[in-house]
């Protein structure tokens, strides 16, 4: 694919700059175009209508006539055709993740607003710790942003379950793309005690309902970019493949001696934790609503995120998003490093043979990018598995110790500890990875040993270091799935 053009053939029909009018209800998920073809072919045409919000001198007309290669309001960027100045609102702006997209995609000329209830902020505290990596309050980091990049980012402080100031903030800003990381992203967190749990899965599964219903008020036609988890489907132990949210139109079941399509049926989930199933129970909210009210949305089940860079982050100080390396908010990679830095053995769970997918943060950036690029279309629920490769743990403990040792002189070592999880230690891993790369044109640009040696440049800033020191009476993992309340024993000194 030709860098750039995976959009190009896409019409008006995906444009979320479009009103449309017509007369047949093609709400099925994913047919639409298909039977709109068919029904035009069949009765002449015409029936399906649009106008443009952008072009209104257009008038009326057929929604699949222009492509965005045609269209002068979709312009050529290095990630596919971009709406000009298209409004993206991140729900969770002031996140690892959020924050990191709002400079990303201010610096591609988008229109970038956003909202938070600084919640992040508030959890990360309670552990009684803090991002390693300092970052500015809100007011700071969007002057910043401005000074230093020339970005103007719209933020309003709000909370998601907020539902009438959701909505009244979408009629204002009117996104044309809604990119939802407004989610508790912790696992362990969720499995503290009761109370963390219904936080952990009343924000995450009633928060996207209230998005949900506040995007079918305001803003229908705007895509939502909602954030899953490759955690949503397990790792099942016969080694089948992880599908991207479907099976695959040749996927037969069967049993006994008669056999069923499962082509077009969502996989079935397997998750690990109270946080994972609110992502399950999120998965089945979004492809409900998209079949209810033509809504559109990309389900990105990622994997485990690791990283510090992208060039905007890295531009200035003020700009840098946060780093958690705490039992609840750190990932695993992430937390190696740091682990490293302060010479604590690197804490592989259990066997440490647990495989699980990654992507850098760059990479991921790039990935939301291109598919904001391509909107689905109206009542698409489309899934993408969002990682660049997948790695035993260990074997990742060893890419960490051998960069350590190797460029920056540190004597790390690996040492087994008890899991304080309930999850497979040893199992296959099939997942299937191919849709960005091949429908969104999504090329992977960073590698763990290049971005883990990012990290250790800047970790190892004395004043980022002594930050990580001051913290590291919690980096050792106290909350088990059983819900005891203990440190975990180490097991034995790896390496
Ligand atoms: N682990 C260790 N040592 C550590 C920390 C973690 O061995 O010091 C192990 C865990 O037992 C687990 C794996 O590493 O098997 C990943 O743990 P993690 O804490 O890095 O990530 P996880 O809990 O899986 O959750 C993270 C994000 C979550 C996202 C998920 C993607 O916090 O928001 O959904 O990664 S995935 O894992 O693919 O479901």
């Amino acid at each position: 694919m030709k860098k750039g053009m995976h959009n190009k053939d896409c019409t008006c029909w995906s444009c979320p700059a479009i009103n449309l009018a017509g007369k047949v209800d093609f709400r099925a998920c994913g047919q639409s175009v298909e039977q709109i073809k068919k029904f035009q072919d069949e009765k002449g045409g015409g029936h399906i209508m649009a106008e443009c919000r952008r072009r209104p001198e257009l008038g009326l007309y057929d929604p699949m006539a222009i492509t965005f290669q045609e269209c002068p309001e979709w312009q050529d960027t290095e990630y596919g055709y971009l709406l000009k100045n298209m409004r993206v609102m991140i729900l969770g702006i002031d996140g690892y993740l959020g924050w990191t997209l709002a400079l990303w995609l201010g610096k591609l000329g988008c229109k970038v607003s956003g909202i938070d209830n600084y919640s992040r902020r508030n959890w990360v505290k309670e552990r009684g710790t803090h991002t390693v990596v300092p970052i500015a309050r809100m007011t700071e980091r969007l002057h910043a942003a401005k000074e230093v990049l020339g970005i103007d980012i719209y933020f309003r402080e709000l909370d998601v379950l907020d539902k009438v100031a959701l909505t009244e903030f979408l009629k204002e800003v009117k996104p044309e793309a809604i990119v939802h990381y407004a989610e508790c992203p912790s696992a362990p967190y969720s499995m503290i005690d009761f109370e963390h749990a219904k936080n952990v899965q009343s924000n995450n599964v009633i928060g996207t309902l209230s998005t949900l219903f506040a995007i079918h008020e305001a803003v229908p036609e705007s895509t939502l970019i909602k954030l899953g988890t490759m955690g949503e489907y397990g790792a099942p132990l016969t080694g089948r493949p992880l599908f991207e949210g479907f099976f695959p139109a040749d996927a037969v079941l069967k049993w006994q001696d008669k056999e069923w399509s499962l082509g077009g049926e969502l996989t079935p989930r397997d998750p690990v934790s109270f946080y994972h199933i609110s992502k399950v129970q999120d998965t089945f909210n979004v492809y409900e609503a998209c079949k209810y009210w033509w809504l559109r949305s990309y389900d990105v089940m990622q994997g485990v995120i690791y990283g510090v860079h992208t060039d905007e982050v890295a531009a200035d100080p003020r700009l840098r998003t946060r780093f958690d390396i705490d039992e609840w908010f750190g990932t695993i990679i992430n937390r190696f490093v740091a682990q490293a830095i302060v010479g604590i053995p690197l804490t592989l769970y259990g066997a440490g043979e647990q495989i699980r997918g990654f992507i850098a943060l760059e990479d991921a950036m790039q990935c939301i990018t291109r598919l904001i690029a391509k909107p689905p279309e109206p009542g698409q629920y489309g899934v993408v598995n969002q990682m660049s490769g997948y790695y035993k743990l260990r074997e990742l403990a060893e890419t960490v110790a051998a960069i350590g040792k190797k460029s920056f002189g540190l004597d790390v070592q690996i040492q087994r500890v008890e899991n304080p999880r309930v999850e497979s230690e040893r199992h296959p891993f099939n997942p299937i990875f191919s849709k960005l790369p091949d429908e969104f044109g999504f090329v992977q640009k960073d590698n763990i040993e290049q971005e883990v040696s990012r990290m250790f440049s800047l970790l190892l800033q004395p004043n980022i270091k002594s930050r990580i020191e001051e913290k590291r009476h919690l980096i050792l993992p106290k909350t088990w799935w059983s819900g005891q309340k203990k440190e975990v024993e180490r097991i034995e000194l790896y390496k």
